[in-house]
């Protein structure tokens, strides 16, 4: 019906007869069979897919995400797999000049094998192939055979570096920090069969020439590979409506044509902190006079953005300049988010993306040892006004420098920058991620010849240095940047250049207070764990009661320290609970005060520092981890938080020498008129101070607004409460576990609404890091927050729930 209904438009639009001969796609994702290579009984598989989940399917292995299952499944990475299909092609499609069979990613090292020939050898998961049906004879009936090779493949390289970095395929798999080791094979993306006579549009790349507010020059570089010399139109529609119409000589082989035009009284595209993302639905229709050919379009973004990376008084600059506005980025780092991707459905896209929005973050950093993401992930961000920092796929280690090496590196670097370029969310293609650190720092180069120091470098240089900004420079318009960060910690330089890990805190178990004696220029790593919610405990221990001290719960904490930097920095700040649920509510309150206090140390210091990106925002499997939504989706503490410390307009107050003082970071483009409202009360409510100062704070900028003297108060009952217009900041003078708490009931009133229950709660006195909780799966809109005494907040639960009988009130008070 909706076909119908488009060719019925088009027929409209071009007030004639055209027939759409576009070519025909079929997807080759049934039939599909598996086995191991020394096996002799074929089962179903899912394509696309990967071996665990299969297996998983026909119960021939355990769970792996759940107990000490990931153990019991390592034999799956050594085995030889195969994998084969038969398919049909229909007679329309036979009847087509070109059939090709498309794959749009197999995982990795494979043989294909059309009807009992070999075709094809794959050793690139981050790669296309395609495989020209036209001189194989096609019978109605074909067998597609695919032979993958151990994922575990010891490789013969010349270098003696760990396994991983010789297949170009997902780092993470091979096990993380916070990660399993499930090293996958397998038909990881779709696999489809492309039919067509005269020609296909190979892609498009839509690429603004000049941004005005009066005028957009834009440029379309249509790739084309015909198979005939004819004459043809372009037509060009922006959203929907047709603008221009060319003729096109076009030509046997693959060429690329290019058309200009513009568009009047461009709007922009923004990230939704600062405006509207605005997005032109550009089309391109390649047609003869009677039929249509072929078809692509592009959502485009018109924006001017940089990466500002230059010297300056400090040392040198890095920050993104959006349409000539310097923008503070803040948000996290982004990793797949499941070992499995064909566990990641479009839901969990959006939902995960909607969780960045909904913290105010504005930039995601896609991390180097993951994958380069779905299209659906940059469709949204483009939509949602989120920028992205794109790593190359290079994670924590040296590579090789072999030629052929190199080549599959270009070919990757090339097809991924060709596939990301249209996207106005790119802001950056990054090297890699902590190599040169590790290089420089890690002790890599212990026990190595110079010689074979020297080559090692040399073959970076030539991956890092030279064929990655050379595919970006030539395919793209967007920034490069050589590995984050630019130096390491032990580099003086760290803070005063580029970008920078800061792991002072945790890896070298430094206090939070160090993030605010020691602020880089763009904090582009910077993470605490946690404990997940409940919800993923029991799950890990197939419980139905919180204990964090089994053995399953040890395997799914991959950081070695990782429990004991837990409770060294609990002891530091908080009075540690003796029972598991109560620790687990408190790392999280411990994480989010470390990582906050971060991040608003590092947005005061704006504009010298220029970005706060926090070390995780998701999870690949259920963990303890550094993430701030948890495997199941749940928001811990520090996302909740970090929606606050993230804002437009932050109000942060700081313990200085002599006072507390406060600012007010704005980051919107207007000036901000306001009254400061100040004032000191206990915790049961009694006012011991209070002022108030009408104040102006300029438009993207960081202002001291207030400073009181550190004179003698009861810092242990006091809190500090500062409001300008909307915002509201609560400063306490004293660490958690010195604060004198009251105990006090909180008064609950619970309604059902339509989408599930609002939650009233007061109190006579101050609640401290109020934590919801319930069995049941939905969201509270607010948690882990601070209930002022006789003050009353009303909390939406959406759920699905029927009932809330089981809403559990936690607050550092009553522990
Ligand atoms: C950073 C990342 C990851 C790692 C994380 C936590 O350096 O780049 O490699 O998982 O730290 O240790």
């Amino acid at each position: 019906m909706r076909n119908l209904l488009s060719i019925l438009a088009l027929l409209i639009f071009f007030g004639c007869k055209l027939s759409e001969e576009k070519p025909i796609i079929q997807k080759l994702h049934t039939n599909w069979e598996f086995k191991s290579d020394h096996d002799s009984v074929w089962k179903s598989a899912s394509v696309p897919g990967n071996i665990f989940s299969d297996l998983l399917e026909h119960k021939i292995i355990e769970n792996p995400f759940i107990l000490n299952n990931e153990e019991k499944v390592q034999w799956v990475s050594d085995s030889s797999w195969v994998y084969k299909t038969i398919f049909q092609l229909n007679k329309e499609i036979l009847s087509k000049k070109h059939i090709e069979l498309n794959f749009e990613g197999l995982d990795t090292r494979a043989k294909i094998y059309i009807n009992g020939n070999y075709q094809l050898d794959t050793d690139n998961a981050f790669r296309n192939y395609t495989i020209s049906l036209k001189d194989i004879t096609i019978a109605k009936k074909n067998e597609l055979k695919i032979e993958f090779q151990p994922a575990n493949l010891i490789n013969d390289g010349v270098t003696p570096f760990e396994n991983r970095v010789y297949t170009r395929k997902a780092q993470f798999q091979y096990g993380w920090d916070w990660g399993p080791k499930l090293n996958t094979i397998g038909i990881w993306k779709d696999v489809y069969i492309k039919a067509y006579d005269i020609l296909k549009i190979e892609d498009v790349y839509v690429k603004q020439l000049h941004l005005s507010d009066s005028l957009a020059t834009i440029s379309a570089d249509i790739s084309i590979n015909a198979f005939e010399n004819t004459q043809l139109f372009v037509d060009v529609l922006i959203n929907n409506s047709k603008i221009a119409t060319h003729s096109l000589d076009i030509e046997f082989d693959k060429k690329t044509y290019n058309i200009l035009f513009g568009i009047n009284n461009p709007k922009r595209w923004w990230p939704h902190n600062l405006g509207e993302p605005y997005l032109y639905d550009i089309k391109f229709i390649i047609r003869n006079k009677k039929e249509i050919l072929d078809a692509i379009s592009a959502k485009k973004g018109l924006r001017t953005l940089e990466l500002i990376s230059e010297k300056d008084s400090i040392g040198e600059s890095f920050y993104f300049k959006v349409n000539d506005v310097p923008v503070y980025a803040k948000g996290a780092n982004y990793i797949p988010q499941n070992s499995f991707q064909n566990k990641v459905t479009d839901q969990h896209y959006k939902k995960l993306l909607n969780d960045a929005v909904d913290a105010n973050m504005n930039m995601l950093r896609v991390w180097g040892g993951g994958i380069y993401e779905n299209a659906i992930f940059y469709d949204l961000c483009d939509e949602k006004g989120i920028l992205v920092w794109q790593d190359f796929m290079f994670a924590c280690a040296m590579y090789p420098g072999d030629k052929e090496f190199l080549a599959n590196v270009k070919a990757e670097a090339k097809h991924q920058v060709k596939r990301l370029r249209n996207h106005a969310s790119i802001a950056l293609w990054a090297g890699n991620n902590e190599n040169a650190e590790g290089w420089k720092r890690w002790g890599w180069q212990n026990g190595r010849s110079e010689d074979e120091k020297k080559q090692i470098w040399n073959d970076y240089l030539a991956v890092f240095d030279t064929i990655l900004p050379n595919m970006v420079e030539e395919f793209s318009t967007t920034s490069y940047w050589e590995s984050s960060p630019k130096y390491g910690r032990g580099n003086p330089n760290y803070k005063t250049e580029g970008d920078a890990h800061d792991w002072w805190v945790w890896h070298d178990a430094y206090s939070f207070e160090h993030f605010e004696q020691n602020v880089p220029r763009f904090v582009s790593e910077f993470g605490f764990q946690s404990f997940p919610t409940a919800e993923v405990i029991n799950y890990i221990n197939q419980k139905d009661s919180i204990d964090i001290h089994t053995d399953a719960i040890k395997s799914h904490q991959k950081h070695s320290r990782g429990f004991q930097l837990i409770d060294e920095y609990m002891k530091r700040d908080y009075l540690v609970p003796t029972n598991d649920e109560d620790y687990v509510y408190v790392s999280q309150l411990l994480q989010a005060k470390g990582i906050t206090m971060g991040i608003e140390a590092q947005r005061r210091a704006k504009p010298t520092t220029m970005g706060s990106l926090f070390w995780q925002l998701n999870d690949c499997w259920p963990s303890i981890s550094w993430s701030s939504i948890d495997y199941f989706g749940n928001w811990k503490a520090l996302h909740y938080k970090a929606r606050k410390s993230f804002k437009n307009i932050l109000i942060s107050t700081e313990k200085t020498k002599y006072d507390y003082d406060t600012y007010i970071i704005n980051d919107s483009l207007v000036d901000v008129k306001g009254t400061l409202q100040l004032k000191i009360i206990d915790f049961y409510g009694k006012e011991i101070w209070s002022n108030s100062e009408e104040i102006i704070v300029k438009a993207n900028s960081s202002q001291k607004v207030y400073h009181i003297p550190q004179v003698d108060i009861y810092k242990a009952g006091y809190v500090y409460i500062i409001e300008f217009n909307k915002a509201k900041s609560f400063y306490y003078f004293a660490k958690p576990k010195d604060l004198k708490l009251p105990k006090g009931i909180i008064e609950k009133e619970i309604k059902k609404t339509k989408n599930g229950f609002s939650i009233n709660l007061q109190s006579t006195v101050l609640q401290k890091d109020i934590f919801l909780s319930s069995k049941k799966k939905g969201h509270f809109s607010d948690n882990f927050f601070d209930l002022l005494p006789n003050e009353e907040i009303t909390i939406e639960f959406k759920t699905d729930a029927k009932t809330l009988e089981d809403l559990k009130i936690k607050t550092l008070n009553s522990l």
